[in-house]
């Protein structure tokens, strides 16, 4: 009767219909007559997340039985966006469920609307782990993610009417979260402080005791697999106090300290960080890090357990992929487990740590490079920081015994860092600890081996460090985001977009089509109704106007002075100041530009949020004057977000992707403009790099100083600086005018002008003249429509490479050595 009793996937819209009010009934307790569109979203999410659960029950059993290699992606940031649209594409059932809710008598599209984003990351590398699953799951692979269930995600932004930016917190669970499953079966203790003693008995092992006992609560997220049964799963951690209280501190007669333990331990997960780039040190940050990486460690152990193999065997059936250096505590964790725990010897548990961990780098950039204080790591993990030591002890010896006598390269290459206090630095452990590292494009790969690791690289053979270049996933990225433009795909390809979104390489078979006008007016009249659609978006959310004949030009991405949104917005002011210099019969020739901007600054990052204020202020200025404003508009759309993007890219005509070259690792949101048929204008950088090699020279548009020659620049700017007015007239101009206040106070911004007047490490003025020349290339180019056009389509049709399918294969062959797993119907 068991089998008799199976529930089976709904996929006809009877039974559809049948299910979603079914849950209005039970689940929500509702009624017909009273339900609104956020009722209506929840009944129809948790009906989809009822065939979501059958494929991944399916899947996980089918994994128990194969006892496949798996792989475990950890990472303290996953920036998911919304599920449901996501869910009904990967499954199939969009059509069917749009029919069953229309026949309920609401509308599909107003019901996605309802979904709150899960914005549990601050950017490119949280939504780089949310593509990578998206890939994994879709290739049919084994692989799991691990988290944090942080209670508030990245901070909602708003912006004052002065253009200052203020964070609200984001209470993304306070309407209940659909997707997850609790799983109040799944739950370890992680200890914290106390006092660790080496037994002293001949072995390494040593007893941690004492101090402060939380546990960690699982929650999963299904990820469906694209067209396949293949479900995989998202395990976040949720910290609680462990019993109420501490009974160690209680036991010990210290009341106080007990109950102000209760609250802590919710304390872990209770927020994302909003730092990003920047390290801070915080004790609450390394708590965070420690506690989910013991959990998930504990989670992987007890499951291969389960298969009964010897300890020795962990890496023939784990990989464990650390991404960037948050999750490095696994490292000494594993170690711990395996010493203490499981009285393995040192050096056959180092090889098995060595052996199942793979470390990605995400940025070069100093600051990023996280380093915790040694007193801190003392009081907080004491056992953690002897077996640190032991690692760095045998590891300089070898590097004593391969170079010897050279002091120098020892202090350079210790895992702690002297100084006041002394730091332990984590890429280094992160490093050692590891099979492999890698980069996450060309470029910066060579950048980690050549800066950052380079005698990591000459202690250890360049075999070590390769490149897995980024990648984004179609399905989101444009079947989701850019419906029209799929359906026109499939149609001219005369294929199910079931094929060609799996293999995005097939995308090259429409290159000649770029010399067919009909489809050349069919790709052009989607990008138009893509712009009106943004037009819509902002109409109806700011009761903003704007000029949908104009060409989009977007930047989109955290604001860090890298990035040079300052570059951007000085343009935008150069471009206003040449408008005003034009008589009128001059600027009719002018071809209309709107500017788009949406970035969050990090809380404390004061620099960055002067350049918002900057925009916002010059938005003001811009959109009032008529002299000007049928040719320029400007627009700061607040409270950037995955959701925002999906409407943002698939509008845009030209992109900008404009760092410093040498600074951006990758970037991924360039990908996804050129896969929606918008140009890029970049600079040397990152992946831009491969995107031209891709595209063509001629369907992008670069500029700057390139990366070998950056070093110099800067170099000359402290010790031989030129004015900017030698530099660049043009810019001198622009600075001059924001400073006697063309845009309001013009004092407040002179701390951010002081930045290119002295210094300049990010090449602002240095690079200004060569960006508007690129501006105008680009001005130029979009005059001919038709070429522009076709420029649009060769751009989408060579973006193969930078499928997060080929990226994930990349890892599974050549990192984690996974197969991918058949689930049988
Ligand atoms: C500890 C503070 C902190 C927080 C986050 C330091 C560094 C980070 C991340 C590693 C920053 C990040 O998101 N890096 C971005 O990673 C993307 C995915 O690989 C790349 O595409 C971006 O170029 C890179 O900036």
């Amino acid at each position: 009767t068991w089998k008799e009793n199976m529930r089976a996937l709904e996929t006809d819209v009877p039974g559809i219909s049948r299910n979603i009010v079914n849950h209005v009934q039970t689940s929500l307790a509702r009624q017909a007559y009273n339900l609104d569109d956020l009722g209506a979203y929840q009944a129809a999410a948790l009906s989809v997340r009822d065939n979501l659960i059958l494929n991944w029950n399916d899947t996980q059993l089918q994994y128990t039985r194969k006892e496949p290699k798996r792989a475990y992606y950890l990472s303290l940031e996953f920036l998911m966006g919304r599920a449901l649209d996501n869910a009904l594409l990967n499954l199939d059932l969009k059509k069917q469920y749009s029919e069953s809710t229309d026949k309920l008598g609401f509308n599909m599209e107003d019901l996605l609307e309802q979904e709150r984003d899960a914005a549990l990351g601050n950017g490119g590398l949280g939504r780089l782990a949310a593509c990578y699953l998206d890939s994994s799951a879709s290739m049919e692979l084994p692989v799991w993610g691990y988290g944090l269930r942080y209670k508030y995600g990245i901070f909602q932004q708003l912006i004052s009417p002065e253009g200052q930016q203020l964070e609200a917190p984001d209470p993304w669970l306070e309407n209940q979260n659909p997707w997850e499953l609790p799983r109040l079966d799944v739950q370890y203790d992680v200890r914290f402080y106390g006092s660790a003693d080496r037994l002293n008995d001949g072995t390494p092992r040593a007893v941690w005791s004492g101090g402060q006992e939380v546990v960690a609560q699982a929650y999963d997220v299904m990820i469906p697999g694209c067209f396949t049964k293949s479900t995989n799963n998202l395990r976040l951690w949720e910290s609680k106090p462990k019993r109420g209280f501490d009974l160690n501190s209680f036991n010990a007669g210290d009341y106080e300290r007990a109950v102000e333990s209760s609250n802590s331990a919710s304390a872990i997960t209770s927020v994302l960080y909003p730092n990003d780039h920047t390290t801070f040190g915080k004790e609450l940050r390394l708590k965070q890090q420690y506690f989910w990486t013991a959990a998930s460690l504990a989670d992987m152990i007890r499951r291969f357990k389960n298969i009964g193999k010897p300890i020795t065997q962990f890496p023939e059936y784990v990989a464990i992929q650390l991404n960037d250096t948050h999750p490095t505590m696994a490292i000494p964790e594993l170690m711990r487990i395996l010493v203490d725990e499981e009285d393995v010897p040192w050096d056959t548990a180092w090889q098995i740590t060595t052996n199942t961990f793979f470390y990605t780098n995400h940025t070069v950039l100093p600051e990023a490079l996280e380093k915790w204080p040694v007193p801190l790591m003392q009081h907080l993990l004491p056992r953690h920081l002897q077996i640190i030591y032991d690692i760095n002890m045998y590891f300089l010896q070898a590097v004593e015994k391969k170079f010897p006598g050279d002091r120098e390269r020892l202090a350079r290459m210790s895992l702690i860092e002297e100084g006041f206090p002394q730091q332990i630095r984590m890429a280094f452990l992160a490093c050692i600890g590891s099979r492999k590292v890698n980069g996450v494009a060309e470029l910066h790969s060579e950048l980690v081996k050549t800066t950052i690791l380079k005698d990591f690289v000459e202690f250890e053979g360049a075999g070590k460090f390769s490149n897995v270049t980024n990648g984004i996933t179609p399905r989101r990225w444009l079947d989701q985001c850019n419906p029209e433009l799929s359906a026109l795909i499939s149609k001219s390809l005369n294929v199910p977009k079931q094929v060609w979104l799996k293999d995005l390489f097939m995308l090259k078979k429409l290159l000649p089509l770029a010399e067919d006008a009909a489809f050349r007016k069919e790709w052009a009249e989607i990008k138009q109704r893509n712009k009106e659609r943004l037009a819509h978006h902002v109409r109806t959310t700011l009761g903003l106007e704007i000029n949908t004949n104009a060409m989009f030009d977007v930047q989109i991405k955290r604001l860090h002075e890298y990035k040079r949104q300052s570059l951007n917005i000085l343009g935008v002011i150069h471009r206003y100041l040449t408008l005003k210099d034009m008589s009128a019969e001059e600027r009719k020739k002018v071809n209309p530009r709107v500017v788009f901007f949406a970035a969050k600054a990090a809380p404390g990052y004061w620099i960055a949020k002067l350049i918002i204020r900057l925009i916002v202020n010059v938005a003001r200025i811009l959109n009032a004057d008529p002299e000007t404003k049928d040719y320029l508009q400007l627009y700061f759309l607040p409270d950037y977000s995955v959701s925002l993007a999906e409407v943002l890219i698939p509008a845009s005509d030209i992109s900008q992707h404009i760092s410093t070259a040498g600074t951006e690792a990758s970037g991924t949101s360039n990908m996804k403009f050129c896969l929606n048929g918008g140009l890029l204008l970049g600079t040397v950088d990152g992946a831009n790099i491969e995107i031209g090699e891709e595209v063509g020279e001629s369907n992008v548009f670069f500029f700057g100083y390139l990366t070998p020659e950056v070093e110099q620049v800067r170099y000359n700017n402290i010790y031989h600086p030129r004015p900017v007015e030698e530099k660049s007239p043009a810019l001198a101009r622009v600075l001059s005018v924001v400073s006697q206040g063309m845009f309001g106070d013009g004092g407040i911004y002179e701390p951010f002008l002081n930045t290119i007047r002295q210094g300049d490490y990010y090449l602002i003025a240095d690079d200004f003249d060569s960006y508007i020349n690129a501006l105008k290339m680009v001005d130029d180019a979009y005059l001919d429509k038709e070429e522009w056009i076709k420029k649009s389509i060769r751009t989408a049709c060579t973006m193969g490479k930078f499928s997060s399918d080929r990226a994930i294969m990349e890892y599974a062959e050549s990192y984690w050595n996974l197969e991918p797993v058949k689930i049988p119907a």
